[in-house]
């Protein structure tokens, strides 16, 4: 397991946080995304064989929000 962190821009609220979970759950060799909206980003735990940061970009993205590494 490997573990990441991207920060995000655009989160306001708690509706926010969920959907970033949400999304980032969904992706296949994500084990867990905690999302702080305080800090405006996420950690994600994932296995790098399955999935990557790239993936992650893109999810957070199209569900509306910008990424920053
Ligand atoms: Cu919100």
């Amino acid at each position: 397991m490997q573990t990441t962190i991207i920060n995000i821009k655009g989160m306001t609220c708690m509706g926010c946080v969920r959907s970033i979970k949400n999304v980032l759950e969904k992706i296949p060799g994500v084990s867990g995304a905690e999302v702080s909206l305080e800090d405006a980003q996420v950690t994600i735990e994932y296995d790098a064989a399955i999935t990557g940061i790239d993936q992650f970009k893109q999810a957070i993205e199209e569900a509306g929000f910008e990424t920053i590494i």
